[in-house]
């Protein structure tokens, strides 16, 4: 079994590679849950969505969330009715929703109610949260606390960030299943996610780092720097508020500890040996994925690595 761990756009698109280049059945994916948020009174997982939509073949591949096709009818009545609506939640996405929000208050845990979507939607890879328990990433910026949707859709990463930290970390357990996988995968994969607000919460969710270190598996890097800025999203940004230069070197200094190997982009070969002094080797490849093709070429190099 192949082990993905992922944040949701950037990283759905090498798991999208990964499913398509082995049986899917053959591949578990654990996600960040520290984006989760509520609302309109519904439990937005957005990251599991983004991974269960790519890997059912249901997504928005422009928008990179959500799904394909979709309509926004329920979130202008929403608006009209008062609520301030900045999250933009789909119809059909909406259904998601409900039926999360609706196991989770019969106390179905989070990973049984994954299950449950991603089997109804047909796909075959395992899907797990990285928790069970309520884990939120809080944006500390110069003008207050934010979460991180609010950081990240609402005022478009621009506010000034001071700090990020895990509400909730300490008293998290990892799903089921979850440390299980780490042992028993014959290869890792570490998406090209966000550091910080993507693979940070996982690896800091107790147990589960101390658990890659011990893996008998190989773990593979992807980085979501190319010549010094993120592929997407706020990444350069939170590397430097973490301590981490923003670039391929910061992010081999992060999982130090966890690679094998780290994959990089060719416009970054020359740090190449900066890499290897932190005891980690690198990879240079083309690392942008654009097509499904390009999805699937990476994955193959991925697996050939592995
Ligand atoms: N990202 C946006 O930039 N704007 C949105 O309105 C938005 C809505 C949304 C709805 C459902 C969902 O599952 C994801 C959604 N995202 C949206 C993506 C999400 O905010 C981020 O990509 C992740 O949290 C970062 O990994």
């Amino acid at each position: 079994m192949i082990l993905a761990l992922t944040g949701g756009t950037g990283g759905a698109k090498l798991v999208q590679g990964l499913a398509a280049e082995i049986d899917p059945a053959d591949l578990t994916v654990i996600c960040n849950t520290a984006d989760d948020a509520i609302f309109h009174g519904l439990h937005v997982s957005p990251d599991i969505d983004t991974i269960v939509y790519a890997l059912a073949g249901l997504n928005d591949e422009e928008k990179g969330w959500g799904l394909a096709g979709e309509s926004f009818v329920a979130l202008e009545q929403l608006r009209r009715l008062g609520e301030e609506v900045w999250f933009n939640l789909g119809d059909r996405d909406l259904a998601t929703h409900i039926l999360r929000t609706d196991l989770l208050r019969q106390g179905v845990p989070l990973s049984d109610v994954t299950q449950r979507i991603r089997t109804a939607l047909d796909v075959k890879s395992e899907i797990l949260p990285m928790s069970d328990d309520r884990v939120e990433t809080r944006i500390v910026t110069a003008g207050g606390e934010l979460a991180f949707q609010e950081y990240f859709v609402r005022e478009r990463w621009a506010p000034e960030v001071k700090r990020v930290f895990f509400a909730g970390i300490d008293e998290s357990k990892p799903a089921p299943r979850v440390v299980q996988a780490i042992g028993n995968a014959a290869g890792i994969v570490i998406c090209p996610s966000n550091p910080v607000t993507s693979i940070g919460p996982i690896l800091a969710v107790p147990g589960i780092r101390q658990a890659l270190r011990e893996a008998r598996g190989k773990i593979v890097g992807v980085s979501p720097i190319i010549a010094r800025s993120a592929i997407s999203g706020p990444a350069h940004t939170l590397m430097t508020v973490n301590d981490l230069e923003p670039s391929v070197n910061g992010v081999a200094k992060g999982y130090a500890d966890l690679l094998d190997v780290l994959m990089i982009d060719r416009e970054d070969q020359y740090l190449q040996n900066d890499i290897k002094k932190l005891g980690v080797e690198p990879f240079s490849a083309n690392i942008r994925m654009n097509s499904l093709a390009d999805k699937q070429r990476l994955a193959r190099q991925v697996l050939a690595l592995l």
